[in-house]
This record gives C-alpha cells, structure tokens and sequence, in this order.
C-alpha cells in the first residue's frame, strides 16, 4: 500500500473533506500551492451561477506542521460557501425535514434514477447531492498536492482542452509546455485561438438552446522517469490505472492514451515509436504510445485524454417520468452549467498526478521526501548507466 485516499461531502453540505494517506515526510507544502489550482477548476467559458457563490480555498486539518507533511494523514477540507442557503435542506437532523421538497423526476444522463432504486431512496436529492461534479473540487486538492511532490522530483502535470462541442483544435503544436502556457490563458482553457472562437460561439450558442455541451481534455506528464507501473500483472499496469482514474472523472465516457482509438485504424509500421539511442540514452522517434508499453513508462511524455460528456441538466429538459406517479414529465431543471470540460482539463490533471505519485512510490518509496529523492537518483543512475 502507498497512496490512497478517501473524500466525502455532499455538494450542497457544509464542506468537502479528503484524507490523503501515504505521502511523505519533509515535503515543503503551503495552501497556495492548492488553492492556485482550485482557483483554476473554477474558471472557465460555460460556467453557471455557483461559480459565482464558491471561492475555494483549501483548509490543512492534519498532517502539515510548518510547512511541511509529517508522513501522517493530510485532511484537506473545502468550505461549500452555498451552505449557508442550503443549511435546513441539507440538515443532518431528523427535526429539519422539509415536505413537499422532493426531487422525482430524475434527469436522464444523471446518476438520479439507478441511485434512488438502487439506495431505496423516494427523492433523487439522496443521490444527485454526492453524484454531482461539486466533489471534483477536493480531488483537486489531493491531485494538486501529488503534482507538488511530483515537482520537487521534476516532473511536471499539464492538461488542456483538445476538442469542446465537436470543434477541434487543429493547429500543429508539438511542444506541450507551450500548449499549456497557451491554455492557462484561454477562457476555454485551450491551445488553439482559432479553435478557441469557435468553442466560445457554440457554448453561446448552446446556453441559448437551454443545453449543454461535452468534450475532450489532454493531459502530458513531462519528466517522468521509465519503469513506472508494471507489465507482471494487470492491476500494477499504470496505464489501466490512469484509464480507470481518468474514467472516474464525472460525465467521463472514454479515455485514450497515446494514439488511442486511432491506433486501432493504422497497421503498425505507422503505430509503434522506433528506438534509437542518441545522447547517451534510449528514446523513440516519436510518441504514439504516449508515453507508456507493456503498462509501463518508456521514459517520454505520458499523454492521456479523456472524453466528458454534455452534463445531464439542461435548461430544455429531456422526458422523463416522475418516479411516484409514473407519469411522463419534464426532467428536473437544477442549476448547472453549459459547459464544465475547461474545469474538467484540470480535475484530469489531478487524478492523472495522483495515479503517477502513486506509481513514483511504488517504485522508489520512502518515508520523507528525501528518501525518495535518494532512490529516484540512484534508479536514474541506473538508467543512464544502461
Ligand atoms: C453540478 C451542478 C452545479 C455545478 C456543480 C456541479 O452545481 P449547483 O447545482 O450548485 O449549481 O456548479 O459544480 C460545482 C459546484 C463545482 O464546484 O464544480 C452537478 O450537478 O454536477
């Protein structure tokens, strides 16, 4: 066991927790190195009204002394502003319960009607609160605080929009920290400023419509060295695990990695990255399999992409039917957003840099930052010797 963790928290609760267990000691950590990335999540082009209410900020309530991990369990904990609207709705105690509130015609796309028959609830409140994206938010925080430990050893997380509302990015541009230096400053959170215009008229376009729109996000991973994950056995396979993680991801439909899909279509003279050994070290002529074989970093750029679909809420509802008199009706109309895949680039940093800290322990743990520090140099060492 390295790293794990666990969050909880409705969306419309008092707060998000997270308990991050596994990390090492001595690592240098403030809020801010969280808090940029929270800030981040909340921008983007397509985003509704809560965006507005929430500033999150996030709370250390364990595990950080001084500015540095003590190796112990870090809780981390995001106040949901919009509590204070929602304090009687979202009440723990049994004497708060309001009539008359609940919701019954469960949206379709949404987690509403499997979790009410499944938890044997009779309003989809139960289960819309948790299943909502609001919970995106302390993964961030967890994400944010791997990329952390992550830079201190020199690898560096960026993500991107690649594809919103089926307008792709079409410009050629090779080099990933220009694609992201690009991105960080686009509202919709991309490389291409033509694509960019376009991803804006159909989010426009979209909100007038009353509906909603998916796409696709990239994330690179720079500097990671090669042997992370394992091809002895299908669990330690880095490349299911950030599939599974990606995946995860609400509204995610479909993950790619590399070439993805497309590898499928080539024969293999134009999939697989030719060898060669330049510079006193092995690389490849280019990078289809992004970054991983046999489950395993090769030693360049991981490069996974993730598929979000259009969230469930729309402003046109959908038909649906009510869950108690099992008559047709319009689905439930709860404020949303347009579009949440520029927010979504950044959850999907996250999850991926957690899957990969993972990894980097596995394969060169330690108990404080140091250790590890010690066993990556000796293992690239070994690399450069080979
Ligand atoms: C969400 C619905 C909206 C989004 C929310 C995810 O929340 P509300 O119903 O309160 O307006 O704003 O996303 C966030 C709160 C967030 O922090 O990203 C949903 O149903 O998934």
């Amino acid at each position: 066991m390295t790293l794990r963790y666990l969050t909880a928290g409705e969306s419309h609760g008092p707060t998000l927790t997270a308990i991050l267990e596994g990390m090492p000691a001595n690592l240098p950590l403030c809020e801010e190195d969280i808090d940029r990335h929270l800030a981040r999540r909340q921008q983007g082009y397509g985003r509704g009204g809560r965006m507005k209410i929430e500033q999150d900020r996030v709370r250390f309530l364990s595990g950080v002394r001084w500015g540095l991990t003590l190796g112990s369990p870090i809780t981390l904990s995001i106040e949901n502003r919009d509590w204070a609207n929602w304090d009687k709705k979202m009440s723990p105690r049994a004497e708060d319960r309001m009539e008359g509130e609940a919701v019954t015609h469960p949206r379709p796309g949404h987690a509403d009607l499997s979790g009410v028959i499944k938890y044997r609830q009779d309003d989809a409140r139960n289960i819309l609160e948790r299943s909502s994206a609001r919970e995106t938010a302390v993964r961030v925080a967890v994400g944010s605080l791997c990329r952390r430990f992550l830079s201190e050893l020199g690898i560096e997380v960026m993500g991107y929009v690649t594809e919103l509302g089926g307008v792709k990015c079409e410009e050629v541009l090779e080099d990933y920290r220009e694609r992201f230096a690009r991105s960080e400053a686009s509202p919709c959170r991309t490389f291409d400023s033509n694509a960019e215009k376009r991803m804006i008229a159909a989010i426009d376009q979209a909100k007038e419509a009353g509906d909603s729109l998916g796409g696709v996000v990239e994330v690179a991973v720079l500097g990671a060295p090669v042997g992370l994950g394992s091809h002895v056995h299908w669990d330690r396979r880095l490349d299911g695990r950030l599939a599974a993680a990606v995946m995860s991801i609400q509204a995610f439909k479909g993950v790619e990695i590399g070439a993805g899909f497309e590898a499928a279509r080539r024969p293999g003279s134009q999939v697989h990255d030719e060898i060669e050994y330049r510079d006193g070290g092995f690389s490849r002529r280019s990078n289809r399999a992004g970054g991983l074989e046999g489950g395993m970093t090769n030693g360049e750029a991981i490069v996974v992409r993730g598929a979000m679909k259009p969230i469930p809420t729309l402003y046109q509802p959908l038909q649906t039917v009510d869950m108690e008199s099992k008559k047709p009706f319009a689905a439930t109309v709860e404020r949303s957003d347009v579009c949440a895949v520029p927010a979504a680039a950044v959850v999907a940093e996250a999850v991926v840099a957690i899957e990969v800290a993972n990894a980097l322990l596995e394969k060169c743990g330690g108990d404080s930052i140091e250790e590890v520090r010690e066993n990556l140099d000796s293992f690239r060492r070994h690399v450069e010797r080979f």
